[in-house]
C-alpha cells in the first residue's frame, strides 16, 4: 500500500437506502472532492478556505461535459490530518442512497485520481497512523458485527482501549522483569551472587496470573460472541427436542414418541434479556448397537463437556429408580465446579405427584456427596451454604442448586421460568464481569497462550537456576507475543489477514 494515494469507497451498506456515505482518505482527498463539488449558487470552494469538521450543503456534478450536470444534492464534510478517523486528510459525502448515484460519485472521484479502497483500508490507515492499535481496529470490526448488548459492550470496551490498557500494563510488568534480569547481567561479571530471586519470582507470578486471567476470559468472551452454550441432554424420549422447540418458539427439531428420534446435535441461538445463548439439542443417551446412533451419542458427550450450562432432562413418567439412574449418569459427566447444571424432571403434566417428594431427598444427599468428590478432585471446600474454589471464590449457592425442579415442556409458563433460571445462573457463575476486558478474538487468545508458555519457560529456568541471559531470551519472546496483539510488532501477512475481513469502506 502506498501511503500517498487517495482512496475512496461507499461506507454504507450496499443497495438502496435513504442516504449513503462515500468516503475519501489521503493527501489529495480535499482537492479531488472539490473538483466535483459546488455550492448551490454554483461557486466552488477554495481549498485554502475550507473549514474542517463542518458540513457544507451543495451538489456533486460531473465536470467533464460542457453543461456540467448535477449528479446529486449532498452534504460534504472535510477532515484535516491528523484529526480524522484515518489520521489523514479525508472527506465524507452524504448523498441520496440510489445505487446509481453512489456508483456515479465513485466513478467521478476515480477519474480525478482516487483509487477504490480495499476492505478495511481506512482502518488499516488509522492503525498505520497510530490513531488506533490493532486490538482496537479489530474491535471496530466486532462493533460493526455486534448483534446484541453483550457483544456490543465488549466491542466498545475494547475500542475505548480497555483491553489495550491491560496489555500495556502487562508489557510494563514484563519490561520491569527484563530490567531486573539485566541488572543481574551487569553484575554477573563482578561475580555478585543473586541467590535471592524472590522479587523476580513475585513479578513473574504476577504477570503469569494476569495473562492467565485474560486467556481464561476467552471461554467467556467466545460464549458471548457465539452464544453461551447450553446443552439439553438426557435419555431418549425425555422431551429434549420438545423443550428446544418451546424455548425457540418454533418447530426446529423433530419431535416424536419414537425413542432415538434425534440422531445429531441441533444448535440454535436465542436471546434472553440481551444475552445470547446457543441451545444444543442432543441425541438421547441410551445403550445402542446402532452405528449412527452411537456416533450421535458420542457427540452428546462432547457437547456436555463444552457447555457452560447443562440442562439434564429426566422423564417423570419413568419409575423412580430409572429416573435416579439417568440423573446420576448426567451429574457424573458434568464438572460441577466449572459448569452449571440444571436438572429438570419433565412431563410433570402427566406424572404422579407423590413421586416428586421422594425424588428430592435422594437427590440432595447424592448431590452433596458428588460436590464433595468434585471439590476433592479440583481443589476447594464446602460449607452448608456454599461451595468454594481453592481461591476462596464462592462458586455455588448449594441450597439454590439442591432443589429439584419439575416442568412440562408443554407448559409455556414453565418454559418462561426455565429461561429466567438460565439467566439467573449465568449471572451467578463465577469469574463473570462482563465489563472487564474479555478476550473474544482467537488471535489474541493464541498470542496470550504463547506468552504464557514463554513465561513458564522463564519460571522453569529460574527453578533450574539458569543464567540471566537465557531467561531474558524467553522473556523477550513473551514480550513479542503480547506486543503482537496491539500491533507493536507485526507483519504484512498478519495485517492483510485482519483487515481483509473488514467491510469495504471501513
Ligand atoms: N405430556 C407430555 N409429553 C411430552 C412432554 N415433553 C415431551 N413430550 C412428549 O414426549 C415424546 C418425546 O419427545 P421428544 O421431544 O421427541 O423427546 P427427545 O428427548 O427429543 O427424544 P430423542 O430425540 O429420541 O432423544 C413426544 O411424544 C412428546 O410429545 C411433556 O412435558 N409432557
Ligand atoms: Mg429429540
Amino acid at each position: 500500500m502506498s501511503r500517498n494515494d487517495t482512496i475512496c469507497a461507499i461506507s454504507t451498506a450496499s443497495g438502496i437506502g435513504a442516504i449513503a456515505v462515500v468516503r475519501l482518505s489521503g493527501m489529495e482527498s480535499h482537492k479531488i472532492a472539490l473538483h466535483v463539488f459546488r455550492k448551490k449558487n454554483g461557486n466552488q470552494l477554495d481549498i485554502n478556505n475550507i473549514e474542517a469538521n463542518k458540513a457544507y450543503f451543495g451538489e456533486i456534478f460531473d465536470p467533464i461535459p460542457d453543461d456540467k450536470p448535477m449528479i446529486d444534492e449532498v452534504l460534504i464534510t472535510f477532515f484535516k490530518a491528523p484529526h480524522s478517523y484515518t489520521g489523514e486528510d479525508s472527506v465524507e459525502i452524504s448523498c441520496h442512497g440510489s445505487v446509481f448515484v453512489q456508483q456515479k460519485i465513485l466513478e467521478l472521484l476515480c477519474v480525478r485520481g482516487c483509487r477504490l479502497a480495499e476492505p478495511g483500508e481506512f482502518s488499516k490507515r488509522a492503525f498505520i497512523y497510530d490513531k488506533i492499535d490493532l486490538a482496537q481496529a479489530e474491535a471496530v470490526a466486532d462493533l460493526i458485527a455486534s448483534q446484541n448488548e453483550a457483544e456490543h459492550r465488549i466491542a466498545v470496551n475494547q475500542l475505548k482501549g480497555g483491553f489495550s490498557n491491560e496489555l500495556r500494563e502487562l508489557r510494563a510488568q514484563l519490561v520491569d522483569l527484563t530490567s531486573l534480569l539485566e541488572l543481574e547481567l551487569d553484575f554477573s561479571e563482578e561475580d555478585v551472587e543473586f541467590a535471592d530471586r524472590t522479587k523476580l519470582n513475585d513479578l513473574l507470578n504476577k504477570s503469569m496470573k494476569h495473562i492467565k486471567k485474560l486467556s481464561d476470559s476467552f471461554r467467556m468472551g467466545n460464549a458471548i460472541k457465539n452464544g453461551i452454550p447450553v446443552a439439553i441432554v438426557g435419555e431418549t424420549n425425555t422431551g429434549k427436542s420438545t423443550l428446544l422447540n418451546a424455548i425457540l418458539g418454533e418447530d426446529r427439531a423433530i419431535v416424536s414418541d419414537i425413542e432415538g428420534t434425534t440422531r445429531d446435535t441441533i444448535e440454535e441461538t436465542f436471546n434472553i434479556e440481551g444475552t445470547l445463548y446457543r441451545f444444543i439439542d442432543t441425541a438421547g443417551i441410551r445403550e445402542t448397537s446402532e452405528t449412527i446412533e452411537k456416533i450421535g451419542i458420542e457427540r452428546t458427550f462432547k457437547k456436555i463437556a463444552e457447555a457452560d450450562i447443562v440442562i439434564g432432562l429426566l422423564d417423570g413418567t419413568k419409575p423412580i429408580k430409572d429416573i435416579i439412574k439417568a440423573w446420576k449418569d448426567i451429574v457424573n459427566r458434568v464438572n460441577l465446579l466449572k459448569q452449571n447444571l440444571i436438572i429438570m424432571v419433565n412431563k410433570s403434566d402427566i406424572m404422579d405427584a407423590a413421586k416428586m417428594f421422594t425424588l428430592n431427598d435422594d437427590y440432595i444427599d447424592y448431590m452433596k456427596s458428588t460436590y464433595e468428590k468434585n471439590i476433592e478432585k479440583h481443589g476447594g471446600y464446602m460449607t452448608d451454604e456454599y461451595c468454594y474454589s481453592i481461591t476462596g471464590m464462592d462458586l455455588y449457592d448449594i441450597q439454590g442448586l439442591l432443589t429439584f425442579s419439575y416442568m412440562s415442556a408443554k407448559n409455556p409458563e414453565d418454559i418462561e421460568n426455565l429461561k429466567s433460571s438460565i439467566r439467573y445462573r449465568y449471572t451467578d457463575m463465577p469469574h463473570i464481569d462482563e465489563n472487564a476486558a474479555l478476550v473474544t478474538n482467537i488471535r489474541h487468545f493464541e498470542a496470550l497462550t504463547h506468552a504464557l508458555e514463554s513465561l513458564q519457560q522463564v519460571k522453569n529456568g529460574m527453578d533450574n537456576k539458569l543464567s540471566a541471559d537465557l531467561l531474558a531470551q524467553d522473556l523477550r519472546q513473551a514480550l513479542y507475543h503480547i506486543g503482537s496483539i496491539t500491533g507493536e510488532v507485526t507483519n504484512d501477512e498478519v495485517l492483510g489477514n485482519i483487515f481483509g475481513r473488514f467491510c469495504i469502506g471501513k
